[in-house]
């Protein structure tokens, strides 16, 4: 190869701590997104013996969460499921309380084998039924009790990775000993339970729901009713009820219904998303892969990349979250059907 007539340029440039961008800028702008990340897929059977591993040989008492957290080897050795997400499986045994915390990412958790657990966030009780959805908006104090008989396993999703990305993570432990934490009601929850009703002179002022509990009944009888969409499937989207919005300003959530033997349309967004199975199975193909999954399976739709799902054996239900609201707020966000 020549030596190109301006290396000893480049070279004292960078000496200066100054990059000339010509010689660069297919990296620093490049024509289109490039995801680190393939589709990937983890199977609840493969998850399901390491929860159960993880009850018997680590004390709640002893960590902050007993989270099993699904991560891309993509990312290398960093704790991420796709870019800017996470997503875990936490498991409770009987009489188990993790402790009280808040932090500035935001999460969710969807109640998946999770009858008998409560989360309390700030100072509302939220019970976790089969296929609710819980919040647990930025800076919102959030703790885990399991007052059932049997062992609680539910998925979680956050933006942690994204939050570290732009060194806003603060973390605030809570005391462990604190009785009052865990011995409330539903407080303001049984406010904002109310579909389409608001009691007036009790505010609100934060930008993200005021609603902290979705019940997965009403979630299952809205897509009941739903249309098909144009992507050819069902979308319940859980919104913010005072403002249509998403249900936090960092990440989306909705429920989608897949009917039996009509695939989705190809559709590539520039969002990243991880699916969790509700109920149901059947088969995605998502770039280059094509993921078989089964109730309680984890997959993922990187960013911008073209995927369609297909419900076999029945209609399946999704539960997809996403960082979606992060790309609008930035005028990022792309949409496109095949
Ligand atoms: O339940 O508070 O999977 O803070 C990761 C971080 C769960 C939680 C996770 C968390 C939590
Ligand atoms: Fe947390």
């Amino acid at each position: 190869m020549t030596r190109r007539a301006d290396a000893d340029l480049i070279a004292a440039l960078e000496a200066a701590r100054i990059h000339p961008l010509w010689d660069r800028y297919k990296k620093i702008t490049p024509v289109h997104p490039d995801a680190p990340d393939k589709a990937a897929i983890w199977r609840w059977r493969e998850i399901e013996p390491f929860a159960a591993r993880a009850a018997a040989e680590v004390g709640v008492e002893d960590v902050e969460r007993r989270a099993l957290i699904l991560c891309h080897p993509a990312f290398g050795a960093e704790t991420v499921t796709t870019t800017n997400l996470i997503a875990a499986f936490t498991v409770l045994e009987p009489g188990d309380r993790a402790v009280p915390h808040r932090h500035t990412a935001s999460a969710i958790r969807f109640a998946t084998r999770a009858e008998g657990a409560v989360t309390i966030v700030n100072g509302r009780r939220c019970a976790m039924l089969d296929g609710d959805l819980v919040l647990t908006p930025p800076m919102c104090w959030h703790g885990h009790i399991n007052e059932g008989a049997e062992r609680t396993i539910w998925f979680d999703a956050a933006n942690i990775p994204l939050v570290n990305a732009l060194h806003a993570n603060f973390f605030e432990p809570g005391s462990r000993g604190e009785n009052a934490f865990w011995e409330v009601g539903e407080g303001d929850e049984r406010l904002w339970q109310e579909t389409g009703l608001r009691a007036e002179g009790h505010g609100h002022d934060a930008s993200h729901s005021p609603r902290y509990r979705y019940p997965g009944a009403a979630t299952r009888r809205l897509l009941d009713a739903a249309p098909v969409g144009e992507d050819g499937a069902k979308t319940a989207r859980y919104v913010n009820p005072l403002d249509g919005g998403p249900v936090m300003p960092s990440l989306d959530c909705c429920a989608r219904r897949l009917a039996a033997g009509e695939p989705t349309r190809p559709r590539r967004s520039l969002c990243s998303q991880i699916c969790l199975v509700m109920s149901g199975s059947g088969r995605s193909e998502i770039g280059e892969e094509t993921v078989e999954w089964s109730r309680h399976d984890v997959f993922t739709v990187p960013q911008w990349i073209w995927a369609r799902h297909e419900a076999l054996d029945g209609d399946a239900d999704l539960f997809v979250v996403s960082d979606r609201p992060v790309r609008e707020g930035l005028d990022l966000m792309r949409d496109e059907l095949g």
